[in-house]
């Protein structure tokens, strides 16, 4: 697995310079957003570009190969800054997602605003090699660099009262030129059960392929859900809250029989439009079977008694 991974990024461990030139030069622009009345939060100082290192990792699932990080980070839906999978790369290129605050809170003991170098500081980042399977019926497989969710909900203590998590993109129409458009319910927001955002699978992520997230993959932090379709993995999270009821969700109130709230990878259950039963894996020339959870079937227990054909 190991001498697989070195074919594939060349790059190794640490950040490229182009990207460090870019942090780099990142102090001008946020004084270019505070001239325009966006303040931003003042950061002590941008975490040191090596240490996105990772302190443990999973190995990939069998039959499965790590996704190229050029095809990673060249097909991606993020309908922020475009519609087409194929240029949101080239649209989000000059995305500012540096300073950067997360701000946890509701149902909570000690509500928690984080900027996300204390984050990076905080949590130490576990490699997780992770299917991702859209409901589009694409599907690739990421290293990604990032820490569970259950450890931020510790920090924060959880009400008995919170039954969800809701977790949203900021809203910022200078950050994301789409937000506003198409008649959607800006800002892009997802929901978790309480039980399954504390699953060790979830995580939240801040790099892949031990490099900080492009920003047409969710920079600076985005969820990562894996056993559910790809629509649940939000990006450019800046505000997480502990709901006691089930939060309204992007996808689900642009087409509600469609997309359901609990979204987990089914083979049996089809999309109104098309099969789920298989999936393009992108640089592969013939079809897989797509696997319930997507394979993670250790989720099972979570939904228990549960009929998923409904609660699809
Ligand atoms: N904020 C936001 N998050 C989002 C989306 C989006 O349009 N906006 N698209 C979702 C969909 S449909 C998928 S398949 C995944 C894609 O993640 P990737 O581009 O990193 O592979 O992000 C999800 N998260
Ligand atoms: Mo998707």
């Amino acid at each position: 697995m190991q001498s697989k991974r070195e074919e594939i990024t060349p790059e190794g461990l640490y950040f490229s310079r182009r990207k460090f030139l870019k942090l780099a030069g990142l102090v001008g622009v946020s004084a270019a957003l505070a001239a325009c009345g966006i303040k931003p939060t003042p950061t002590p100082e941008a975490v040191p570009l090596s240490t996105l290192q990772t302190v443990s990792s999973n190995s990939l699932m069998n039959g499965d190969t790590l996704t190229p990080y050029d095809t990673i980070t060249n097909y991606n839906n993020f309908y922020e800054f475009s519609l087409s999978k194929e240029d949101v790369a080239e649209k989000a290129q000059n995305f500012v997602s540096h300073p950067w605050t997360i701000s946890v809170e509701g149902l909570v003991e000690r509500p928690m605003q984080i900027s996300i170098d204390e984050l990076l500081q905080q949590y130490p980042l576990e490699e997780r090699i992770y299917r991702m399977r859209c409901v589009e019926g694409w599907s690739m497989v990421i290293p990604w660099a990032g820490f569970p969710v259950y450890k931020l909900l510790k920090d924060v203590k959880v009400k008995d009262t919170a039954r969800f998590v809701r977790f949203a993109t900021q809203y910022n129409h200078d950050l994301f030129p789409n937000q506003g458009s198409f008649g959607f319910a800006w800002p892009y927001t997802e929901g978790l059960r309480l039980d399954e955002a504390n699953h060790d699978l979830t995580i939240l992520a801040v790099g892949l392929y031990n490099k900080v997230l492009p920003a047409q993959d969710g920079a600076p932090i985005r969820l990562v859900v894996p056993w559910k379709y790809g629509f649940k993995s939000v990006k450019s999270i800046s505000k997480i809250e502990l709901v006691e009821e089930q939060p309204q969700t992007f996808w689900n109130e642009a087409v509600f029989n469609e997309y359901g709230f609990y979204a987990n990878v089914n083979p049996n259950v089809p999309h109104p439009r098309w099969s789920q039963e298989s999936e393009r894996r992108l640089g592969e020339a013939e079809r897989r079977p797509t696997e319930l959870f997507n394979g993670y079937t250790e989720v099972a227990p979570l939904y228990e008694g549960m009929d998923l054909t409904v609660d699809f």
